[in-house]
């Protein structure tokens, strides 16, 4: 019984010092405008998501769906240039509504993370 107690504890420590600077190297949306739940005056030419660390294009992607699950026609979503940790979609002709960003991006390490948010122009 204390030798299987001793292995668990060790494979746990391990584990845990293993996983640590490997969670902290995935890609993680750190700000973005709109701001989740945001309720905007008027529509967003842009939408911009800013991450921890600089995103690959190949594996970036950027959707805006209406709350009926339609997506939204838009341009591919861009790596911005000059500062690599920001994706940016371009929108137009947004109108009163609720929408939903899904982005997927993977960073340096390659693993794919993905998240949602949504906004609403009044
Ligand atoms: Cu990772």
């Amino acid at each position: 019984m204390k030798t299987i107690q001793k292995i668990v504890t060790a494979c746990v420590f391990a584990a845990a010092t293993l996983a640590a600077p490997l969670a902290m190297a995935h890609a993680k949306l750190t700000a973005s405008n709109p701001t989740p739940g945001a309720v905007l005056e008027t529509a967003p030419a842009e939408i911009s998501l800013t991450f921890n660390e600089k995103v690959e294009q190949a594996f970036s992607t950027v959707t805006l769906t209406y709350t009926d699950g339609k997506v939204v026609e838009t341009e591919k979503a861009k790596v911005d240039a000059a500062n690599p940790a920001i994706v940016r979609l371009q929108t137009k002709g947004l109108t009163t509504g609720t929408y939903t960003v899904k982005w997927a991006v993977a960073g340096h390490d390659g693993h794919r993370r993905t998240g949602t948010f949504s906004f609403s122009v009044k």
